[in-house]
């Protein structure tokens, strides 16, 4: 390895061992304590165990958490942007002592590894927020997702690795930091720049890519992640297929394909930084970072979180601490003139008049059906995309009703089965509270706690019906902002969603009282009713409002057909 880049810390770490030794520890693991890991957890025990995270050799103890977090290096002194920790229940913790040998398995219960405790700690998360998120606002979603876990004790120690996780996906491509380095070793590459994107690759990412290969004399690891990524990311299947169609298009041995299993934090800059260790550790020298690096709001059409180009200048300020050099994405633009791209900021007075296909254009053209140019992605590329982004007339939808008791959910969504029925185009499934109440939601009442999950459980079936292509009308109350966004995030990965908010007043609503509540309610005889002791989180962007109050179901059905019309969802 001697012409390679040496790993973070200067030796790779391997933490499996060898099968006989595995063998006897499986034995004599089975009075173990055991902990099944999340699927953060199990990515970064994947990556603590081949040396992708050396040099850490397990899970953080406190002191190297707050050395990362206070100082962003390990209690050694080396470079260190983001905690890792095994983070547990109190209640678990309970069953915990130091010195104690813990089973560590994934989800389905297979044994992976195990950690000695040497620490039980609890992390300071609002100051972990601050110093590593940059802020302690839940609009983060990580720091919404940290600060909302119950887990708040940690187990640090060291690891024994047993098993490598299981990937059934892409065993091929998954290569772990000693495949990568005797690749480069045997290609004779010294200067290898990795390259990740979370959107699919085209042909300007594939230009930028090619000018920077040939600007800093280097070979290209493409390494996408294919952990967790972005919300609302294209799924990795389809993403891999893009960078797979593209690969074909590079010249001859200048590149190679691996994936990274990363869970990422979308912490921006620190998180870019990190990025770039653990490249260093597959062997890279060089990492090419864009201005939204890691950002949770990248391609999501909301305002970035961290400031553009701040990633990059991260990297680029610690590159004397990582031995990795930074390149920074360049915009690249096609000239028609030319037939050719080049960066942006090569581009005369004259030749401005460039062509360009936003991420959002994109978009629009693959729902809508419309064509995309081959100057923009290669055709290989593009069919891989029309898979994966079918038209919205051919995608799943989930339409959810949310709204007052009596404000005629119900009844619109009634209205809405039968004309969608009538189209014949797409299986329709009506999720009424009522019929969740009855069929999923049995045993569950109104406090807050039951009205979430109700609300969850409408949104994981919904999610699944549109993954398959149906439509899922939902019209529960769903009072909690919370959970209707928990299911537009959710559902929105695999097909349309419409949020309704049907706005009858409570007077309205209180007037028509069909069912007798509202007076009971008023009564005392129902405690914790919606709208009149129990809130109502009015919904802050709905795709549609209405109130029924002047209107009839087929109005108000007829309101929402047009404005699925209008945005491509039935033809
Ligand atoms: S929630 O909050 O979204 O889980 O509610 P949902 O599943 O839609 O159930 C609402 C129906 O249950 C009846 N009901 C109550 N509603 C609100 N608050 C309380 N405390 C309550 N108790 C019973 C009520 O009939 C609702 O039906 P709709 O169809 O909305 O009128």
């Amino acid at each position: 390895m001697g012409h390679l880049i040496e790993p973070h810390g200067g030796k790779l770490v391997n933490l499996y061992c060898p099968q006989d030794l595995a063998d006897s520890l499986k034995k004599q693991s089975i009075n173990y304590f055991s902990i099944d890991l999340t699927p953060r957890q199990l990515f970064d025990l994947e990556l603590i165990l081949n040396g992708g995270f050396s040099p850490l050799q397990g899970f953080m103890t406190q002191a190297e958490y707050e050395s990362v977090v206070d100082k962003e290096v390990l209690p050694n002194g080396l470079c260190w942007p983001i905690p890792v920790y095994l983070d547990i229940s109190e209640e678990t913790a309970k069953n915990i002592s130091l010195e104690q040998p813990i089973a560590l398995r994934d989800m389905e219960g297979f044994l992976l590894a195990i950690i000695t405790v040497s620490d039980i700690w609890q992390p300071d998360k609002l100051k972990e927020a601050r110093q590593i998120y940059g802020t302690e606002s839940t609009i983060h979603p990580s720091v919404e997702e940290m600060l909302d876990s119950d887990k708040t004790y940690c187990l640090g120690g060291k690891l024994i690795g047993l098993e490598q996780p299981v990937h059934y996906d892409y065993k091929m491509l998954r290569l772990n930091p000693v495949d990568s380095r005797a690749f480069f070793q045997r290609m004779g590459w010294r200067r290898i720049m990795a390259f990740d994107t979370y959107k699919p690759l085209h042909s300007a990412h594939k230009e930028m890519a090619l000018l920077a290969a040939r600007q800093n004399k280097v070979n290209i690891f493409m390494h996408p992640i294919v952990g967790l990524t972005h919300p609302g990311d294209i799924d990795h299947y389809a993403r891999v297929r893009c960078f797979e169609a593209i690969m074909k298009t590079f010249p001859d041995d200048s590149v190679i394909f691996g994936l990274l299993p990363l869970a990422m934090r979308m912490a921006g800059p620190k998180e870019a930084l990190w990025h770039a260790i653990i490249r260093k550790n597959y062997g890279c020298t060089h990492f090419m970072v864009s201005a939204d690096h890691a950002d949770p709001f990248a391609s999501t059409g909301r305002d970035l979180f961290y400031a553009s180009g701040a990633a990059q200048e991260y990297v680029a300020k610690h590159e004397d601490a990582t031995g990795v050099k930074m390149v920074a994405f360049k915009k690249m633009v096609y000239l028609p003139n030319k037939v050719q791209y080049v960066p942006v900021d090569q581009c005369s007075e004259d030749e401005m008049q460039s062509l360009e296909l936003s991420a959002t254009e994109l978009r629009r053209r693959l729902a809508f059906n419309l064509d995309i140019p081959t100057w923009f992605s290669p055709p290989e590329v593009v069919k891989v995309l029309k898979k994966a982004y079918p038209p919205r007339c051919r995608q799943g939808l989930t339409i959810f009703l949310t709204g007052l008791s009596g404000s005629g959910k119900s009844t619109i969504a009634k209205v809405l089965m039968s004309r969608f029925m009538q189209m014949g185009d797409r299986p329709v499934t009506l999720l009424d509270g009522d019929i969740v109440r009855r069929n999923l939601s049995s045993e569950l009442g109104f406090s807050k706690r039951d009205r979430e999950l109700n609300i969850i459980r409408i949104g994981f079936v919904a999610s699944e019906i549109t993954k398959n292509g149906g439509v899922a009308i939902c019209a529960p109350i769903a009072a909690i902002a919370k959970s209707r966004l928990h299911n537009r995030l959710l559902i929105a990965k695999s097909g349309g969603y419409i949020e309704i908010h049907i706005a009858t007043p409570l007077e309205v609503c209180e007037k028509r009282d069909r069912k007798g509540l509202y007076a009971k309610a008023r009564a005392g005889m129902i405690k914790g009713f919606t709208g009149i002791d129990d809130p109502y989180e009015i919904p802050q962007n709905p795709e549609l409002v209405i109130d029924t109050s002047d209107m009839s179901p087929d109005e108000a059905a007829e309101d929402i057909l047009l404005y699925l019309k209008k945005e491509g969802y039935i033809t």
